[in-house]
């Protein structure tokens, strides 16, 4: 059918522009984009305000600014905005509104990404299940009922930030605004519909008459005006659709997501910011960090399926909102190199020029000034070459940026700041015992473990998403067979399997526990098999299916089976013969949610725990116990570091404090043994998220964010569902903080050295001249400066919280070392 046709208002644009006092002009053309009439460079950071606390979001977007970004980008995510149809909640750090100001008050535009879908390995991809559930809808093509909603959504967002003034044009920190996400990878899928599922996007984005420009991700065939940008880790060789369209990358993955049985990925500074200097040689205008601060995956919000809690994402601030050095402070300094060559990049003349071998020189040039960029995208050779009559030698993929084309102010290959180790602190909160007490309870599944009593019944299975509605991870099927004793299946050989699609599945026959199974991260179809005892006469079969976050990705996403799909059969074996008996047509029940989940166990609101204070009990504490309820109290760890919890010894479950849920925890999970490689990673070549991984064969994730808003000063309650079993004894509350801090600085460089707010206690090495290892295991090389540089680095930075070093033999004295000259320091904090 075709789409609505929404006609161009250029008069509503053009009104909204002069009805403004101070309203912002946002234009562009092929080279930039012009904010109040001034060409710009952008650097823009992702930060999405649901995976840290509204608590945090002004130091977050503080260090975004100190860090040298002129935006921050966020998705919007639906799904928990409008968790029913016409509900909506903007509270807390859903305050969206909120978020957006505090970006204006710092003096940072907004790019919002308004998707409504969003991908970002959130469950479903940011749509509320609901969605899928609504009679006649298909998402993500030219259908009503889809689009109805998608419009009503988008325009609820809108118009909230048009009354708040936050769009440029309204004098607000909004610049940029994207609708759909990431469309033109799937849209081959959806056929025709798509093409006018796309062009209906466009214009219903234009009827929002909102004054800044639109933008769509890797969207190729971007109907006018929308902006087509590309998202990657590089994106060099991106030309937008249109000759008007300024180059943009929206995202460029500073790091990558991790998942459960996952190893951690890393993405080298090197590597990112060889990936910027490049865009920016090549014409590039705008440019997002994708992540910049990745955080949490709160609650049921990770998607994937089979995301961990922590999003860290190897961003520039950790997970926590540390600064992760030495990436933040290598990118700042080449976001000050960028901004300081501005006008240049704009509006000067491009000149491209091939040295051989992969390495290129680009001139910009106008009457004034000329920057030019050296970039040697050999991933193997250095290259020394002459240009414009001067030699300069260009590390193996790197790139140096010459803002007045003589002297070299920046490369990517060269780190001259501190890279930070971070270490775990024990809580020392005043009277905190050794180790915690806990209380515990059982889950009570009698109902549907011995007697396989539902809600609701239907002679089918069905999928997860449409019983559950998005309510719970957990849904429970259970059906009863009868046999008797000449049924052809009856045997004393039998087996049960299930077909799963994901992502757990624990099985009871009889009221007794049978076995538990679940996928691999990227392989959800499973079999789940084991020999099983049935009686003559009625037998009962309750399968427990779990859900670990909803699929967010790929082309008809949303329609990916949840739960079990089956078909569930017994199979009976006598001798060479096999009897299959189906059961998926029987009767089955089924039951949502957990009995302490509905009943909110993990509140410590005492109108719904007075009922069940009495159901908790210290005595028999059991260990290897699935389907069980754990709470203890603890005291907030002192000062301001950010604080965790170490659930090591627990095997698969959720976790609340004060009644918050601090997300989903699965620390039995071991990251595969593979991959990981004891050499320090190599920053040369392209990078993909299998390269340069850490924490292979450890649990998955170990601690887990609990912010300190979500704490009280004196007593607070930790509540853990187990559904595995584990042993709760070795939980411990901890402090995140620099332990020590590395650098090796090049020569003419000024060092600074920080220990995020604490005093440098101790030097541990210093040494300028060729020293040699790295961060833990420097030591001193062929040559040094004749000064006592340990002595220097004490003087000048122990006791205090920050001190600068000039890296040069005017401080350290002369040495016989050649040219290159660095200086190699530890100072523990
Ligand atoms: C969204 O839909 C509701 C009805 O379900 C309607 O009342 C409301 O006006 C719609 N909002 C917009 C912005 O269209
Ligand atoms: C990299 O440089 C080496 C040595 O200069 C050269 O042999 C090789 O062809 C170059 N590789 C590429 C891809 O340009
Ligand atoms: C830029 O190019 C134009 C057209 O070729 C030329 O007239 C102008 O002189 C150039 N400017 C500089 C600074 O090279
Ligand atoms: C049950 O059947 C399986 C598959 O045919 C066979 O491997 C196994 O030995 C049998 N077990 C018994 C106890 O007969
Ligand atoms: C059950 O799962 C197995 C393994 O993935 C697959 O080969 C088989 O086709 C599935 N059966 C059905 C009916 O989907
Ligand atoms: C925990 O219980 C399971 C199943 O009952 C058993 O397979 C496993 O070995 C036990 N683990 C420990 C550490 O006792
Ligand atoms: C430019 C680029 O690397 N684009 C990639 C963006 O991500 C999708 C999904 O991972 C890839 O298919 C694209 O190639």
């Amino acid at each position: 059918m075709a789409p609505p046709k929404v006609v161009l208002s250029l008069s509503a644009i053009l009104f909204f522009f002069l009805s403004s006092a101070h309203a912002v002009e946002v234009s562009h053309d092929g080279r930039a984009i012009t904010i109040d009439g001034k060409r710009r460079v952008l650097l823009s950071g992702s930060i999405h305000y649901p995976r840290s606390t509204a608590e945090m979001w002004p130091d977050l977007i503080k260090k975004a600014k100190e860090g040298g970004l002129d935006a921050i980008e966020t998705y919007v995510f639906w799904d928990v905005h409008e968790p029913a149809r016409r509900q909506y909640d903007f509270n807390g750090n859903l305050d969206l509104i909120r978020f957006l100001k505090t970006v204006q008050d710092a003096g940072l535009y907004a790019v919002l990404r308004i998707g409504p879908y969003v991908c970002a390995e959130w469950t479903y991809g940011g749509f509320p299940v609901w969605l899928h559930n609504l009679p006649g809808v298909k998402l993500r093509t030219a259908n009503d009922v889809f689009m109805n909603e998608m419009k009503n959504f988008t325009t609820l967002i809108v118009n909230m930030a048009k009354q708040e003034s936050l769009f440029a044009s309204q004098g607000g920190p909004i610049i940029l605004a994207q609708i759909e996400n990431e469309y033109g990878n799937v849209m081959s899928a959806y056929g025709d519909a798509g093409k006018a599922y796309i062009d209906w996007c466009a214009n219903m984005a234009v009827s929002q008459d909102i004054g800044v420009p639109w933008i769509m991700c890797q969207q190729s065939d971007a109907p006018q005006p929308m902006i087509n940008t590309c998202n990657g880790w590089y994106c060099d060789q991106f030309t937008p659709n249109n000759p008007d369209s300024p180059k943009m990358w929206t995202e460029n993955w500073t790091g990558w997501f991790k998942s459960w049985g996952g190893v951690d990925p890393h993405r080298t500074a090197e590597d990112l910011a060889f990936s910027v200097a490049r865009f920016f040689q090549t014409g590039g205008t705008f440019q997002n960090y994708y992540m910049y601060h990745g955080g949490t995956n709160f609650g049921r919000t990770a998607g994937g399926p089979y995301i961990t809690t922590s999003y860290d994402y190897d961003a520039p601030l950790d997970e926590y909102g540390n600064l992760n050095q030495p990436k933040w402070g290598h990118l700042k300094e080449l976001h000050d190199m960028l901004h300081s060559v501005e006008g240049t990049l704009t509006t000067g003349n491009i000149t491209n020029v091939d040295l051989g071998n992969s390495v290129y020189a680009t001139v910009y040039a106008t009457p004034g000034q000329s920057t030019c960029f050296l970039g040697n995208t050999n991933s193997t050779s250095d290259a020394t070459f002459v240009f414009q009559g001067k030699q300069f030698t260009v590390p193996a993929w790197s790139v140096s940026i010459l803002p007045d084309c003589q002297n070299e102010g920046y490369n990517t290959a060269k780190v001259n700041v501190q890279s930070s180790v971070m270490v775990m602190e024990p809580n020392e909160a005043e009277s905190e015992p050794e180790s915690l007490s806990w209380t515990w309870r059982p889950e009570i599944a009698d109902d549907q473990v011995t007697l396989g009593k539902g809600r609701v019944a239907a002679h089918r299975l069905v999928d997860q998403k449409d019983a559950a509605n998005g309510a719970s991870d957990y849904l429970w099927y259970m059906t009863s067979v009868n046999l008797k004793d000449d049924d052809p299946v009856w045997s004393d050989n039998m087996t049960l399997r299930v077909n799963c699609t994901g992502q757990i599945l624990h099985a009871y026959v009889n009221g007794n526990y049978l076995g538990s199974q679940w996928a691999l991260y990227g392989n959800f179809h499973y079999v789940f098999e084991k020999n099983v005892k049935l009686n003559p006469g009625k037998n009962l079969i309750s399968l427990l299916s779990v859900t670990i976050g909803l699929q967010n990705y790929g082309p008809m996403f949303d329609l990916v089976q949840n739960g079990v799909p089956g078909p569930v059969e017994i199979e009976g074996r006598k001798g060479d013969e096999r009897v299959i008996k189906d059961l998926s047509g029987h009767l089955w029940s089924y039951k949502v949610g957990l009995h302490g989940i509905n009943h909110k166990f993990f509140s410590i609101d005492p109108a719904l725990d007075s009922a069940s204070a009495s159901k908790w009990q210290s005595k028999d504490l059991p260990t290897n116990r699935s389907l069980s309820w754990y709470k203890t109290t603890f005291k907030a760890p002192l000062g301001t570091d950010p604080v965790v919890v170490d659930l090591q010894g627990l095997g698969k479950g959720e976790a609340w404090v004060n009644g918050k849920s601090i997300g989903r925890y699965w620390p039995s999970y071991e990251a595969s043994l593979d991959g990981c490689s004891t050499d320090p990673c190599d920053y040369r070549g392209a990078y993909d998220n299998t390269k340069c991984v850490t924490n292979c064969g450890r649990p998955t994730q170990r601690w887990y964010h609990v912010p300190r808003s979500f704490m009280e000063e004196d007593v607070n309650t930790l509540v853990l569902f187990e559904e595995f079993g584990g042993n709760p004894s070795l939980v411990n509350f901890q402090t995140v903080t620099v332990g020590s801090a590395c650098a090796n600085a090049h020569e003419k460089k000024t060092l600074k050295l920080a220990c995020q707010g604490r005093p440098i206690s101790a030097v541990k090495f210093a040494s300028f001249g060729d020293p040699q290892g790295s961060c833990g295991s420097f030591a001193k090389g062929s040559c040094e400066g004749s000064n006592d540089a340990v002595a220097i680095l004490q003087n000048a930075c122990v006791g205090k919280e920050s001190c600068s070093i000039d890296v040069s033999e005017k401080t350290f004295g002369s040495t016989t070392c050649g040219s290159t000259k660095r200086l190699a320091v530890e100072v523990t904090c």
